[in-house]
């Protein structure tokens, strides 16, 4: 019996309606216990929920993570009732009733937004609108690139979307459906919860868009349906998944279905119904259960959709035992995100040849040669950059770009769609089977940051690549110059921001952002040329210290001088000018605030030392207090940058060797008449 056939049997003593109505009071009775979330989303899209987790998604709750489950996004996470309502009926070990009664509690499995690696079967974090659709995106893409490296028997499944009309006026969905739709993403269907109602009302207000002309527009296969018909449904969505390009299916929906007062209206979008409202829902639905009452024969049928999804799990495992070996194991090491033992000499040989040569280059152009070498070592190494590939210098010699119909290359061309790009990435990583990482310049930051929120939330590993990372661009002007960027991403919890120094240090923070597998990385690059200061490359990596010391006089040490980036060589030089003043300076290079942060105290108080420190950094102060104290004194920015060759601006800006000596001399100044003022 194929999935339908058996689909049908499991569900022929309750009726459709039965099954979808047990979503809907799940979802209204929690949301009235906690007093708090969104019953009219999960109450119009059940029908279309039912349909597709009862027919066709293929997904096993007893082992939520077998690798060829559908993924099932829902992008309109407010909605998340319906999801946990699911995850219940279809038997997830992490849902149960209990957990449904403490929906939006403190420690309980069903926070407000589903949470990614909080609940097992949520696919990824969604609450901030746009951001599922564009993840999908990403997820979608990662299954073709694996399907054409492992074929059908192995990869061979669907990405599925509930996405509501927030969604999709989100400026991010252009971006993401766009992308989708150039590269025939034809395993992405999209359901669109169609129900023309939004926070302040009838989308009528704010929005005219053709969704299916614009779709289309973008290289969708598109249709609209009646997203209470289950047979409509079901003909769409079994006639869209042999779409050759990705779908949209238009569910015209009612908001709040079934609520006699509220349907249709706003008012069935963010608050509880309240008694009597969801006691006049009761009896318009024909629903006469107590509270999180479902009963036995409407429990059981779910369930036994959640079990029928073990055959088709060991059905795959069976044929992955069948597969050659050395493809299988391949896969398993893919899937599995470890870095191969070749990567480790590839990155010794690297560091060993910078430190040799001690080449005098951008720390972009470093990371192009550590990519030349990495990418071959790590064929799952998936790269890209938003349309900047030249000037982030993204790809490796050995990478082939990934073409709408050449789905076995890993270098991906992302367009100027930064933020899409940074949501596909958290897709591809969630997907498995890959590392991502995409370039744009560091100023951009800006524009694919609600998706770095995202990605360290959940704590997924991507890694962007953000060159151009100060005002040592140079002519582009202060629209190009970063300035605030290190300090607000340093802001950001579990994002590693590394602004390495030079080649070596390159290396390193690509090493340490590749080792961190349960965090984003961000690494600065600069456009202009660094010397290579560091010749000791036999020891531990010292970027994976956060901070460590450069130069360090013997005996006294009068002052630390603390930088980061292009500014380490400007601290190195500020060093020896005061030296021949006799006056003892240490240096300290900074590259991640994040690691060094996680030190003991005894070796950061050993490096910042007990003197007065200076911090130098072409941005604005941001933390550095914490790094200088507040007697320190910071050489940096305190404004936007100017359009002008490098040299001119470091020096108009005062961030200078002689900047610094400066600095050094007041600190210690101070630093001394304090001392004997004690
Ligand atoms: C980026 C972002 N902006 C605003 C919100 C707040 N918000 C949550 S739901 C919503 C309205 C969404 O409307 P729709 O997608 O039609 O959902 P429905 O009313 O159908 O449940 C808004 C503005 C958000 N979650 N994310």
């Amino acid at each position: 019996m194929n999935i339908e056939s058996r689909a049908k049997a499991v569900e022929s003593n309750v009726s459709h309606r039965d099954m979808a109505n047990a979503i809907r009071f799940l979802a209204i009775d929690a949301v009235e216990k906690a007093r708090s979330g969104h019953p009219g989303m999960p109450m119009g899209m059940a029908d279309v929920a039912t349909v597709l987790f009862s027919r066709f998604l293929k997904f096993n709750p007893a082992d939520p993570a077998w690798p060829d489950r559908d993924r099932f996004v829902l992008s309109a996470g407010h909605g998340s009732m319906l999801l946990y309502a699911l995850l219940y009926l279809t038997g997830y070990e992490d849902v149960t009733l209990d957990q449904l009664k403490r929906f939006r509690q403190w420690g309980s499995k069903t926070p407000g937004h589903p949470e990614y690696g909080h609940t097992t079967g949520i696919e990824t974090t969604t609450g901030p609108l746009g951001q599922g659709i564009a993840t999908a995106v990403g997820m979608a893409l990662a299954e073709r690139l694996m399907n054409a490296r492992f074929g059908n028997a192995l990869v061979d499944h669907f990405t599925y979307v509930i996405a509501g009309d927030g969604c999709l006026m989100e400026g991010l969905s252009h971006e993401a459906i766009s992308l989708a739709g150039h590269l025939k993403l034809n395993r992405l269907i999209v359901l669109f919860d169609d129900n023309e109602i939004s926070i302040d009302g009838s989308t009528s207000l704010s929005c005219s868009d053709d969704q299916l002309a614009r779709f289309a527009a973008s290289g969708w296969s598109v249709r609209r349906i009646d997203g209470h018909d289950p047979a409509a449904i079901h003909r769409a969505i079994e006639e869209e998944r042999q779409s050759d390009c990705p779908s949209l299916i238009a569910c015209r929906t009612v908001i709040g279905f079934g609520s006699p007062h509220r349907q249709g209206t706003e008012k069935a979008h963010g608050a509880p119904l309240g008694g009597d409202e969801i006691a006049a829902t009761r009896i318009a639905l024909q629903w006469p259960y107590q509270p999180f009452e479902i009963p036995e024969d409407i429990l059981t049928t779910w369930r036994a959709i959640g079990v029928r999804g073990e055959l088709a799990c060991s059905a795959w495992t069976d044929r992955l035992w069948q597969i050659d070996v050395e493809v299988r194991s391949r896969f398993e090491a893919a899937l599995d995100g470890k870095l191969s033992n070749a990567h480790a000499d590839a990155i010794a040989a690297i560091r060993a040849r910078f430190s040799t040569e001690r080449p005098n280059i951008a720390t972009r152009q470093a990371s192009q040669q550590v990519l030349d070498e990495i990418t071959a070592s790590q064929p799952n190494l998936l790269g890209g950059s938003a349309d900047l590939t030249h000037s982030n210098l993204t790809h490796g010699k050995s990478q082939k770009p990934v073409r709408r119909c050449l789905l076995d290359g890993s270098y991906i061309h992302y367009g100027v769609r930064e933020h899409a790009m940074a949501a596909a990435m958290n897709g591809i990583a969630l997907h498995g089977g890959f590392i991502p990482y995409g370039g744009t310049f560091l100023t951009f930051a800006d524009y694919s940051r609600p998706a770095i929120r995202i990605a360290a939330l959940m704590g997924v590993r991507v890694i962007h690549v953000m060159t151009h990372d100060s005002i040592g661009l140079g002519e582009d002007g202060p629209t190009h110059q970063p300035i605030e960027h290190l300090a607000s991403l340093r802001a950001i919890p579990n994002l590693l921001v590394f602004r390495p120094a030079d080649a070596v240090e390159t290396a390193e923070a690509w090493d340490c952002a590749l080792q961190a597998k349960h965090r984003p990385s961000i690494l600065c690059l600069s456009r202009q040329a660094l010397p290579t200061f560091r010749s000791d490359t036999r020891g531990a990596n010292k970027v994976a210290l956060g901070a460590y010391l450069v130069a360090n006089p013997e005996g006294r040490r009068d002052v630390t001088l603390i930088a980061t980036g292009s500014e380490v060589a400007i601290a190195l030089d500020a060093a020896r000018r005061l030296a021949k003043a006799d006056i003892r300076a240490a240096v300290v290079s900074a590259p991640c605030f994040d690691l060094f942060a996680e030190q003991t105290d005894e070796y950061r108080s050993a490096v910042l030392g007990r003197g007065p420190r200076i911090g130098i950094e072409a941005a604005i102060q941001g933390d550095w207090t914490r790094w200088i104290g507040e007697d320190g004194e910071f050489v940096g920015m305190t404004g936007f940058g100017a359009s002008a060759p490098a040299d001119v601006l470091y020096r108009e800006f005062g961030i200078t060797a002689e900047a610094a000596v400066a600095a050094a001399l007041r600190t210690i100044d101070r630093h001394n008449s304090r001392s004997i003022d004690q």
